[in-house]
């Protein structure tokens, strides 16, 4: 029989968690301090020194630490350990900017094994899964992370990687994989093509997967558990802290348990950098309290969510986290309003007869902002009957225009137009920063 979880921290009194976390936190920065001299020297900056972090709440007098701060130190100045001890490397890019770089230790890699496994079992798995992985293996996190989940649970990695899609639905088909992790745009692309194929959702084994490394909406998920016959998972993860795994839905799916016992979560006001109670939505910061190469203290991830340590049906006592609603650096502000590309998408799949393909063209004209979104139908729209295409433009419009308040140019385009994505998918144009 499945265990309901995988490691016994997960459903740990909340007292003993944060017991935990206070031990750990204070060696972490002590670890800091004493391997670090950027650190060091931050911290010495804002007037704190180890002593003075004795309980969670001290927390807050540590300062935050940025990307910057790991482009100024690139590649290896927040490294805390000798690089004898470091045995992987990943890096990410980002959207923008030069890329960063960050190390594992032996025991980071475990621990990153046993996060992952937590979120493979609490997608349904075991031993006896055969986990699909799509990721993309490399310097990204995503293929190599599920792949040290798998094999720490004991279940059957599948090294897929992304790409080569009708390869996939083979290797779906052939190896009977149980489990499929990828993005959610790569999960769709590969349900769409799988109904292309001819094949039903139930002549391939899989039953869950765990999609993540980018913001998806309630509504792709009905989509995607539609397309593939499963039920979705979410994860979530960055490179800086670990990876994927930092903190992954059960089977409530209403937000992902951050596994604490590893990196504590704040949420802040990014503006002020003001700590803000349970339940406010604000930007993520995360403290790495157990990691030994590369151990980031208040990280300002820049993703928006929220925090609640409600009851959950799981029986999980981590505290949980929101579905990312965005970057804040994601955001985009036309004429004035902030739109997040994941609030366009709720519209559009209200709409109905929309695919979850769609693109924001964000221009200026005459100094004014100017938005197009271009949406793809599904196959069943008529795009030979010009009438509806142009009342359907308008239901959009007035759709955008109500929940949103910005007007948009709706550009209804036909089915496999937009580029498909085989990793994180590319939602936004915004030819106004060709200006700057
Ligand atoms: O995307 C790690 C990852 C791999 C997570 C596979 C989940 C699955 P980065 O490339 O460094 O790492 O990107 C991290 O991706 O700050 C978020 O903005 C976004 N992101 C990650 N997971 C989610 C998610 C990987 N579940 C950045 N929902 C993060 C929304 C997500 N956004």
């Amino acid at each position: 029989m499945s265990r309901p979880y995988y490691n016994p921290i997960e459903v740990a009194p909340v007292a003993e968690i944060k017991a935990l976390q206070t031990a750990r936190l204070i060696h972490a920065v002590h670890h800091v301090w004493d391997y670090v001299p950027y650190y060091r020297a931050r911290m010495e900056e804002a007037g704190v020194s180890p002593e003075d972090i004795q309980t969670l709440d001290d927390l807050k007098k540590l300062p935050f630490t940025y990307k910057q701060d790991l482009r100024d130190t690139y590649p290896y100045g927040l490294f805390a350990v000798p690089m004898e001890d470091v045995v992987e490397l990943h890096a990410s890019s980002g959207t923008t900017g030069k890329q960063i770089v960050v190390g594992y230790t032996e025991h980071d890699i475990q621990i990153w094994g046993d996060v992952a496994a937590r979120a493979i079992v609490a997608a349904g798995g075991d031993v006896h899964s055969k986990v699909h992985v799509s990721y993309g293996y490399g310097l990204f996190t995503g293929g190599l992370g599920l792949h040290y989940g798998a094999k720490t649970l004991g279940a059957v990695a599948i090294p897929v990687s992304s790409g080569n899609t009708k390869r996939q639905i083979q290797i779906l088909q052939d190896f009977g994989s149980d489990i499929l992790c990828c993005t959610p745009s790569y999960a769709t692309y590969i349900g769409e093509t799988l109904r292309e194929m001819g094949i039903r959702p139930d002549e391939i084994k899989l039953s869950a997967g765990i999609f993540g490394a980018e913001p998806w909406t309630e509504d792709s998920r009905q989509e995607i558990q539609r397309l593939l016959g499963i039920k979705a998972y979410d994860i979530y993860g960055l490179t800086e802290i670990m990876g994927p795994g930092v903190a992954y839905e059960c089977a409530e799916q209403t937000g992902m348990h951050v596994c604490e016992d590893h990196f504590i979560p704040e949420i802040i006001n990014p503006d002020t950098g003001e700590v803000l109670p349970e339940g406010e939505s604000g930007e993520l910061v995360f403290s790495c309290i157990t990691k030994e190469a590369f151990p980031l203290l208040r990280y300002r991830t820049r993703d928006i969510a929220t925090l609640t340590r409600t009851k959950c049906s799981c029986g999980r006592t981590l505290i949980k986290m929101s579905k990312p609603r965005g970057r804040t650096d994601d955001m985009l502000i036309i004429r004035g309003v902030n739109v997040f590309p994941s609030q366009v998408e709720s519209v559009l799949f209200q709409c109905g007869q929309t695919s979850p393909h769609y693109l924001l063209i964000v221009d200026r004209v005459n100094n004014s902002d100017t938005l197009e979104i271009m949406v793809e139908m599904s196959p069943d729209f008529q795009f030979d009957a010009v009438r509806l295409v142009e009342q359907k433009q308008q239901e959009i419009a007035a759709a955008i225009q109500s929940t949103l308040g910005i007007s948009a140019k709706i550009s209804l385009v036909s089915p496999k137009t937009i580029e498909r994505s085989e990793g994180k998918s590319k939602r936004v144009i915004d030819k106004r920063q060709l200006y700057k």
